[in-house]
């Protein structure tokens, strides 16, 4: 049986390929529908990009809904710096054909999780996480019926990346992850200490190309574009492929090794707002709240994704 997910995202070139993934991956992963937050990009972007990637994957049938356009509290902050002007730059994709789902995302998740038997369906958190706080906040009810939250965001040993002690996704919304902290869900972090180490280097960038498929050439593209940046930035062999360790995760769980620890979000900290406090030496008492990843079988991880690339 495939697992049954909701990606909740905010396209960007990253989250275009954990898109993807799971898209070209039906016998391990069912997805119930897309939700598109602010982050990386305004959400009058994110929703357009989901949809695209979508109709890229050959599945304009998946149902996209557009969710909240800015942080708990606070302005947005977005990365076109990252990831270019649409959050999508580098392949020429063309507008997509597809309709925006006419509800609200925070009502789908919530709707969709009443409805649903308790455990049956994963959340896949890949920006800020204000859509899942927001349906948290307005139905505690549905937090037993999540089986898990498998999220990118944070960082521990790898600090930060947005500031010098905070990860893009939780600084965007700490308020917001937060309460998905404190929720009481089973919960799985990718953070930059995983992704750093999933870098697409020039021969695993060729592997994309080469697969010979529009998915496969378009994701070529992306991290060609995505990859100038971290080149002046971290002077890296490559750029990092945050967002689809969240859906390799899904299908090889075992790529990845981590601690289950707790987790506690700093929201006011005079430097260090959006930090994720980890606990990875057990050092506070405080009970453990997340499996937070530290490791990665990186040759593994794009031997797969490589592969479903050229599924699709
Ligand atoms: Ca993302």
């Amino acid at each position: 049986m495939p697992r049954k997910i909701i990606i909740d995202t905010d396209p960007g070139q990253d989250d275009a390929v954990a898109i993807l993934l799971a898209l070209a991956s039906p016998d391990e992963i069912e997805v119930l529908g897309i939700t598109a937050v602010a982050g990386n990009v305004p959400l009058a972007l994110t929703q357009k990009n989901a949809r695209m990637v979508c109709e890229l994957a050959g599945r304009p049938d998946i149902r996209v809904f557009a969710g909240c356009d800015r942080p708990l509290a606070g302005a947005l902050v977005t990365a076109e710096h990252v990831h270019g002007k649409t959050g999508l730059d580098g392949p020429a994709l063309p507008d997509p054909t597809m309709p925006l789902q006419d509800a609200h995302a925070v009502a789908f998740l919530i709707e969709t999780l009443r409805a649903a038997p308790e455990g049956e369906v994963s959340l896949c958190p890949l920006g800020p996480l204000t859509n899942i706080a927001t349906a948290l906040r307005e139905a505690p009810e549905i937090a037993p019926k999540i089986r898990e939250i498998v999220l990118m965001g944070g960082a521990y040993f790898e600090v930060g990346n947005i500031t010098p002690t905070a990860e893009f996704n939780i600084f965007v919304d700490p308020e917001a992850a937060s309460i998905v902290f404190a929720s009481g869900v089973p919960l799985t972090v990718m953070p930059l200490d995983v992704t750093h180490n999933a870098l697409v280097t020039k021969p695993r960038n060729d592997a994309f190309r080469a697969v010979g498929t529009a998915a496969g050439e378009a994701v070529a593209a992306m991290t060609d574009f995505f990859e100038r940046y971290d080149r002046e930035k971290y002077g890296s062999e490559g750029a990092p492929l945050h967002d689809p360790c969240v859906t390799a995760y899904l299908i090889r769980p075992g790529l990845f090794r981590g601690r289950h620890i707790n987790v506690e979000i700093e929201t006011e900290g005079r430097f260090t707002r959006g930090m994720t406090v980890a606990d990875w030496w057990g050092v506070s008492g405080r009970a453990p709240n997340a499996t937070f990843m530290g490791d990665i079988d990186a040759d593994a991880f794009f031997t797969l994704l490589t592969d479903r690339l050229g599924r699709l």
